[in-house]
């Protein structure tokens, strides 16, 4: 018997309504959902493997424990948990609470309830240790709003804004960068349409950058000093908002001081890009009413906290926030409703406060604690450190800078425990896998993808959506699966801790910052743990359940209100530690001079994501590799044809660092000089020679974590690394 259910797919954070087709109770298809509001029949090709995920012969239907021979043997959940709450015990006994980390991944925002609960486990052991994928993702956006200061209305309607700049960014593909979330293609066409401009720098001719009006094929590495020649346009051409400076921003004449040694001119030669387009896009950005927003790669350049925080002021000199009377599209529905008045909330500091790292003087920040620094805390002895990993939904193998120091360290825990659905790399260095539950088999609901809106302007919905999904099927018979909260809290259970968990709300709303004490004698169901991180929810969750193709909970009563009498809080464009900073950025731009290992390198590697896999993940499912079971060495032909390499060809990537072995192929749409490759992807190290047609590279041995660091965020470069590219010669 076939049934069609709607879903909400969870393979990516796109979170797309779908249905899906069940035959006698097993997926086996996934398409779009035309009846749903938001998503209105989007589906894209990883979604659609969801079936082929669920029946997958690697996926894992049993925790496992690594035997002293080093091979992995299955063990019960109910084991796996007392062998690991009594070594665990014994660690925080004998070394204290913080030898014990946390690393969450990308996939620990599957279920709502996992990050939560994983919290609250740490708080109870007392371990400050939690590592976020953030911090080598975009921290810098973080700290940057703490230093300028944020606005207390949510974005202006998509459907006002009439330009769009895109830096580092392509939402066509990721689904996540400066175009609303749901159905981002939908969106532009729609937006171009009715007049909106969209400006893209980028050194690829991107799927995005090939819908822009200007598209600025830049040199990698340059988005510091083209953001601050563009706010030098601004200024001298006086197309700044002076009205809404002079009443909400502090700064502009030190601003104004402060990006005048970036030369148009100078900077436009440097960056590659003709300087009539540096105009136009600075002129055309400030004429119009929108959004600047940056992808990953401007905080891969060593300086994002610095960048993202000239990108806020660029928005903010141009006044692209809303106003009193504005409508509010998107406001809290899963959470309770974001604040709504045209204001700026008070600058603070945020980085260098506990817990403070033993190396590198690393400390956390709002971006997160910096992973790249947790080989070392693992590897460096003495008071501190740690022994004990619990990587919770991500694959830290694979995705934090310098491959081979991170794995020497993972391999020295004490113990490592993996919450995956498959062998992944990291799994397979773990001392216990536990095997949880996909998202098919679990509730979901959209309070992850509403929060995004908070992490850059031009982020998450355009409007109020939400949806909640049930489980949709049941974990093949015989499996002995757990949701990934579940771990934590049978694991506290065990251990006699008790929990308390924080529900959802945006800071600065009064519901931020609560607790609710779990019960911990007899276990919550995940729909209760649901009521309570949604307890102070503008929309009940009862009420979002009533739509199971989810539904957009608009409130055409909520309005902008304009600031009180006598506020005083300003947006702060001109903040010391940045403007330090920025002059020391304009001395490096002035002298600019080559590094040696520039010199040595004459091409430039940087991160591009590919459509059919989203991380580590999706790399194992044929429907996913039918294009490219592995990731390639995109250049351009020209740089091909100068190297003498042919598409197919095997070639050594070398950097200062290290050397990987790679396959190239020609993409006309790089700029020359760079090589494009989507990260993340290859096994451990020692596996690299064999796996490079298979399952491809790992970029991210080229990387080293104390290079190009971000002195607020600690986070490494990451990209437009200096890189020289051979034919591969067996030796
Ligand atoms: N299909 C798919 N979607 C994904 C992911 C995935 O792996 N696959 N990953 C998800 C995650 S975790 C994240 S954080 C987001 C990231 O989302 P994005 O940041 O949009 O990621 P990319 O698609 O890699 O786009 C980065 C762009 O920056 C360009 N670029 C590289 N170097 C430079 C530079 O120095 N300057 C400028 N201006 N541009 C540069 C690249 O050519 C590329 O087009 O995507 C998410 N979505
Ligand atoms: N060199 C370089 N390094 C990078 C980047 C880059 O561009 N270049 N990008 C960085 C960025 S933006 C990010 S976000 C990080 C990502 O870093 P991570 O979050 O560490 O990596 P992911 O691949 O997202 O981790 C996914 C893991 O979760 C597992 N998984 C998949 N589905 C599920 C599920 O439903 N439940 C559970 N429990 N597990 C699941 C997968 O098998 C995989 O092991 O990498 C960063 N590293
Ligand atoms: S975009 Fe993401 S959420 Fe949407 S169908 Fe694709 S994988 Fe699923
Ligand atoms: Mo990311």
């Amino acid at each position: 018997m076939t049934t069609t259910r709607p879903m909400m797919c969870r393979f990516c954070d796109n979170g797309c309504g779908v249905l899906i087709e069940l035959e006698n109770g097993r997926p086996v298809k996934v398409r779009g959902d035309r009846d749903n509001p938001a998503y209105a029949g989007f589906c894209c090709i990883k979604g659609q493997q969801v079936p082929e995920q669920w029946n997958h012969p690697g996926r894992l239907l049993q925790s496992q424990k690594r035997m002293a021979d080093g091979t992995f043997r299955a063990i019960p959940f109910s084991d796996a948990i007392e062998e690991i709450g009594e070594r665990l015990g014994d660690i925080v006994a004998k070394h204290g609470p913080r030898s014990v980390a946390l690393y969450k991944g990308t996939y620990s925002v599957v279920n709502p309830a996992t990050v939560p609960v994983a919290l609250a486990f740490m708080e109870a052991i007392g371990s400050p240790l939690i590592f976020d994928t953030n911090s080598i993702d975009q921290p810098g956006k973080a700290v940057a709003q703490a230093f300028h200061g944020g606005w207390l209305a949510p974005p202006p309607a998509f459907e006002t804004r009439d330009v769009t700049l895109l830096i580092g960014a392509n939402p066509l593909v990721s689904y996540q960068m400066g175009l609303p979330l749901a159905n981002p293609g939908r969106e532009l066409t729609a937006a171009i349409a009715r007049g909106m401009r969209l400006i893209v720098i980028d050194p690829r001719r991107t799927e995005t950058a090939r819908r822009a009006h200007l598209h600025l094929q830049c040199r990698p590495g340059h988005d510091l000093v083209l953001v601050a020649a563009m706010l030098n346009v601004i200024f001298r051409e006086n197309l700044f908002d002076g009205e809404f400076v002079k009443e909400n921003v502090k700064g502009l004449e030190a601003l104004r001081t402060a990006v005048a040694p970036f030369e148009p001119v100078l900077v436009a030669g440097r960056a590659g890009v003709p300087v009539a387009d540096l105009f136009e896009a600075a002129r055309t950005f400030a004429a119009g009413r929108g959004v600047a927003t940056a992808g990953t790669a401007p905080s891969f350049n060593g300086q994002g906290t610095l960048f993202e925080y000239l990108l806020l002021s660029l928005n903010t000199v141009c006044g692209q926030w809303s106003r009193a009377g504005d409508t509010v599209t998107h406001t809290g529905t899963l959470t309770p409703p974001f604040p709504a008045i045209a204001k700026a909330s008070a600058p603070h500091r945020g980085y260098g406060y506990d817990p403070q790292l033993r190396v590198r003087g690393i400390a956390n920040c709002d971006g997160g604690l910096q992973a790249a620094a947790l080989a070392e805390e693992i590897l460096l002895e003495g008071n501190g450190q740690i022994r004990a990993l619990v990587s919770v939904a991500g694959n830290p193998a694979l995705t934090i800078p310098d491959q081979v120091l991170n794995v020497r360290a993972l391999e020295s825990l004490d113990l490592l425990v993996q919450i995956d659905i498959k062998f992944s790399a990291t799994a397979r260095l773990a001392d216990y896998v536990i095997a949880p539950r996909l998202p098919v088999e679990m509730a979901g609901m959209t309070l992850s993808q509403e929060l995004t809106s908070l992490y850059a302007p031009g982020m998450g919905y355009k409007e109020a959506y939400a949806q909640y999904t049930p489980p949709i099927v049941e974990p093949p018979e015989g499996s002995d699966v757990v949701e990934d909260w579940e771990f934590f809290y049978v694991l506290a259970q065990h251990m006699g801790l008790r929990l308390a968990i924080e529900p959802a709300a945006a800071p600065g709303t009064p519901a931020y910052g609560g607790r609710v004490d779990l019960d911990m004698e007899s276990r919550p169901s995940t729909d209760e743990l649901f009521e309570i991180l949604t307890r102070d929810a503008r929309v009940p969750l009862e009420e979002v359940k009533k739509h199971p193709h989810g539904a957009i909970f608009r409130d055409d009563s909520l309005v902008v209100e304009g600031r009180e009498a006598g506020w005083t809080e300003r947006l702060d464009v001109a903040n010391p530690e940045m403007l330090v900073d920025l002059a020391e950025a304009a001395d490096d731009f002035e002298t600019a001079l080559h590094t040696e290992a520039e010199e040595r390198h004459p091409y430039r590697l940087i991160n591009g994501r590919l459509i059919h896999t989203y991380n580590t993940n999706g790399q194992d499912l044929e429907g996913l590799r039918r294009k490219w079971p592995y990731n390639p060495a995109f250049m351009h032909p020209d740089d091909l044809g100068r190297e003498a390499l042919c598409a197919g060809d095997t070639v050594e990537i070398r950097s200062e660092h290290g050397s990987i072995r790679s396959i190239v192929q020609p993409d006309p749409n790089l700029r020359v000089g760079v090589v494009s490759m989507a990260p993340t992807y290859g096994g451990l190290p020692d596996e690299q020679d064999e796996l490079v047609h298979e399952w491809g590279t790992n970029s991210g041995r080229l990387l080293r974590v104390d290079d190009g660091v971000d002195r607020y965020t600690g986070q490494p470069r990451m990209g437009n690394i200096p890189v020289s590219v051979r034919a591969w010669v067996e030796n």
